[in-house]
């Protein structure tokens, strides 16, 4: 680590040579690979990217100059060269850096990102925002040909291409999201990047602007040179230009020569800009190369051998439960569709596409048009389950109410890793479904406790008696319950389930965190001689007022136990119902308290919001005297 260990800033490789810089990234990818193998993350896009980022703290004047990182999943090489070499060993820790990049961790975290295709938005705005203010500065949007997909993207590009502002978009383009990329998109930027007479033009024009020729010179080039890509075989190309953009590339990315020569020239050029890099994710290790789509995120692994360390539990997931009841459904109803925003693999959509590719759509990072889409799939009587992980699903609000609801369409929403996600933290804990989607007129909310609920809720969904349905469920383990092979159980909209008899306090709870909430009651009636009440309710909406009015009258002193929101969520569900009834109750809610959620294990973040089973069964005791 010759270089990189004295390095604490970008000034500081402002004076290395293209050789320095190149050992600069080898040495920067022996450190994201050893960090990674121990403490995982997602290696793959960042390994891709090391050039990139170094190229850009190389020619611009970071954090005077700003870049957004699309994603900011491929930033790892920007925060080690910004003053978090050591910090990145407790890379989305509890206490630790956050795994994307965060306005309050670093002047050089110039915006905060997490959820995909929002660069260009942010840029631009900080681009007009200077222009307002009289500063001249640069600003950078680095973006992946994944990340290209999102319609947000395209928002960003057809504004910027009139306001004429000074924004560079760096397009990534390695030609893969987290799965294959898809789409038209998709197969237009590799038509340009593999397009035989455009390469042979494009080799030409490099070798000679590799001579160092006058900048004027340079500019004419670029512009004969985009006139010709305009026609090729009679189509139109250039997309970018069409966009008002100025399109220059593909160059090749992973070369940090080319990459630091052509952002010197683009420097100087005003207006908006874009150039096409091309990239491999997981350059420079083999297993990363080899298998892009398992390496996006792999988990802990040996760097010597890339054998993947990982414990693997006997316990399913709740995301393989669904993968296999969406196919087991599918095999008997054939409306059944599968949409999925582009995390086929995520939500183990793939089992389903694996036996029936033409019954998934793999929408790209879309999740407004994949409700949309699904809406419509609906309103022709298909039977669309449309995946999307909780806080992504965020981005679908509208489409939800307009698309789905409204129209009483029967879309079936299944939010996974619904709750504290853990180490991805604050941009991706699917905190606020549970309380957005409740109040939206015809929907029936639900969470099931256990693999065996999640099949049975995906069933019955299915049935007369469900409209529009949310699913939601978390990341990961189920509880162990037995669900394979067996047969569907129709479960009636708003009934909830008694897990423990009692009448000292009644525990009402949602989804599995109630698990945490038996093992509380337990605990309280063997140690302590409470009995609790305890439902676990299924439904958020309609909810079982039975239940609630047992706990109520029975019990009196009510505990409510979500892994989501309390504004909103059951604890508001509750609250109302004592309210509207006039009941003499108290009541306490564990949730998510009304602030942001950093990165840590679940473990350590439900310990800290207060609803783990130890902070559970202390509330019993304190409610109890
Ligand atoms: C709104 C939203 N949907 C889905 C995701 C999940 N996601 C994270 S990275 C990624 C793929 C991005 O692909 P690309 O932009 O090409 O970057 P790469 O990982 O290939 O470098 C996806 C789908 C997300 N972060 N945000």
């Amino acid at each position: 680590m010759a270089l990189l260990e004295s390095i604490d800033s970008p000034a500081q490789i402002r004076d290395l040579d293209n050789a320095q810089l190149a050992q600069l990234c080898s040495e920067l990818r022996q450190y994201i690979i050893a960090c990674c193998a121990e403490n995982p993350g997602h290696i793959g896009a960042s390994l891709g990217a090391v050039e990139i980022a170094v190229a850009i703290h190389k020619v611009f004047d970071t954090p005077q100059d700003k870049v957004v990182w699309d994603v900011g999943h491929q930033a790892y090489a920007h925060k080690i060269l910004t003053g978090r070499r050591e910090a990145f060993k407790q890379n989305r820790k509890y206490h630790g850096i956050s795994g994307f990049p965060r306005r309050a961790e670093s002047p050089y975290d110039s915006f905060g990102t997490g959820h995909s295709s929002t660069s260009i938005s942010a840029a631009l705005g900080m681009a007009v925002a200077a222009q307002l203010e009289g500063k001249h500065e640069h600003v950078i949007a680095v973006i992946g040909d994944g990340a290209m997909t999102g319609g947000l993207a395209f928002e960003g590009l057809n504004n910027a291409g009139s306001l004429n502002a000074d924004i560079l978009v760096i397009l990534n383009d390695n030609q893969i999201s987290i799965d294959k990329n898809i789409g038209a998109l998709h197969n237009y930027l590799l038509k340009v990047t593999t397009d035989r007479r455009y390469n042979k033009l494009k080799k030409s024009v490099w070798d000679r602007l590799g001579a160092g020729r006058l900048r004027a010179w340079l500019q004419k080039q670029v512009k004969n040179f985009k006139r010709t890509l305009l026609r090729i075989d009679g189509e139109t190309l250039s997309l970018f230009d069409s966009l008002g953009f100025r399109y220059f590339g593909p160059i090749d990315g992973n070369d940090i020569a080319s990459m630091t020569y052509m952002l010197g020239r683009l420097k100087e050029i005003p207006g908006p800009k874009l150039l096409h890099v091309v990239t491999t994710k997981g350059k420079g290790y083999a297993p990363a190369e080899e298998d892009q789509t398992v390496w996006h995120a792999p988990g802990t692994f040996d760097a010597a051998t890339g054998r993947r360390t990982g414990k693997k539990s006997d316990i399913a997931k709740f995301q393989e439960v669904f993968g296999t009841t969406l196919l087991d459904l599918a095999r008997t109803d054939p409306r059944i569709v599968g949409i999925t925003p582009a995390m086929a693999t995520g939500c183990s959509m793939n089992i389903l596409q694996a036996e029936m590719p033409e019954r998934v759509f793999d929408v790209g990072i879309a999740e407004q048009h994949a409700v949309t889409f699904s809406a419509g799939l609906a309103a022709e009587g298909i039977l669309p389950f449309c995946n999307i992980y909780s806080s992504f699903s965020q981005r679908a609000y509208d489409n939800m109410i307009h698309d789905v609801a409204l129209q009483n369409l029967k879309v079936i929403l299944c939010l996974d890793r619904g709750g504290l996600v853990g180490e991805d933290g604050a941009t991706h804990h699917g905190a606020f479904d549970l309380a957005a989607f409740r109040p939206v007129p015809n929907l029936t909310v639900c969470a099931p406790l256990d693999e065996a609920q999640l099949r049975d809720l995906m069933y019955s969904a299915t049935q007369p008696g469900y409209g529009p349905t949310v699913i939601r469920y978390p990341r990961g383990n189920g509880h162990g319950t037995p669900w394979r092979d067996r047969t569907f159980n129709y479960i009636e909209p708003g009934t909830a389930v008694k897990l423990h008899e009692g009448r000292d306090i009644a525990l009402l709870s949602i989804g599995a965190i109630g698990w945490k909430g038996a093992e509380a009651v337990e605990r309280a009636s063997r140690e302590n001689g409470i009995e609790v009440l305890h439902y676990d309710m299924r439904f958020l909406k309609p909810v079982d007022t039975a239940a609630l009015e047992d706990a109520c009258t029975r019990a009196r002193r009510i505990i409510t136990l979500e892994d989501g929101v309390r504004q909103g969520g059951l604890y508001s569900v509750v609250a109302e119902f004592i309210a509207s009834r006039g009941l003499d109750c108290t009541l306490v809610g564990l949730g998510i308290p009304d602030r942001f959620i950093e990165q840590g294990t679940p473990a350590e973040l439900q310990a800290e919001c207060g609803y783990d089973a130890d902070s559970v069964y202390r509330t019993i005791l304190q409610e109890k005297n």
